[in-house]
């Protein structure tokens, strides 16, 4: 009688090392996925950082997007089988800011407020 009861507990115990291996090598191969990329950008101030990283966070496959605004370069780190640094430069094209030496798509920077304009100085 005590055998039965035991058995279960046994087999409970000898399942959960196994379990916990299996999340090990899956969790790496994802962080082996993820890289970083860099881009110029013509953003000037703090409004157009804020405009920038939220927009690429809504991109699939960015997990964090951070602007400097001193240097416009703007830091992607995103999951290499999500997205592509094109499409990363695009939705910075799209956000209405260049990117690289890719020009900024016109509808968007035209509805940018005017202290957001790439003629102005970084400000
Ligand atoms: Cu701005």
């Amino acid at each position: 009688m005590k055998f039965l009861l035991v058995l279960p507990l046994l087999a409970l115990l000898s399942f959960s090392p196994t379990a916990q291996a299996q999340t090990g090598p899956v969790a790496s191969a994802k962080t082996a996925n993820v890289v970083t990329t860099q881009f110029k950008t013509s953003a000037v101030c703090d409004m157009c950082k804020a405009r920038l990283e939220k927009s690429l966070a809504y991109e699939k496959g960015v997990q964090s997007a951070v602007l400097d605004v001193p240097s416009k370069v703007l830091t992607v780190t995103y999951k290499a089988d999500k997205t592509t640094p094109a499409a990363l430069r695009t939705a910075v094209q799209k956000t209405g800011y260049d990117a690289d030496d890719q020009t900024a798509d016109a509808r968007a920077y035209n509805r940018l407020p005017d202290c957001c304009k790439k003629t102005n100085a970084v400000h």
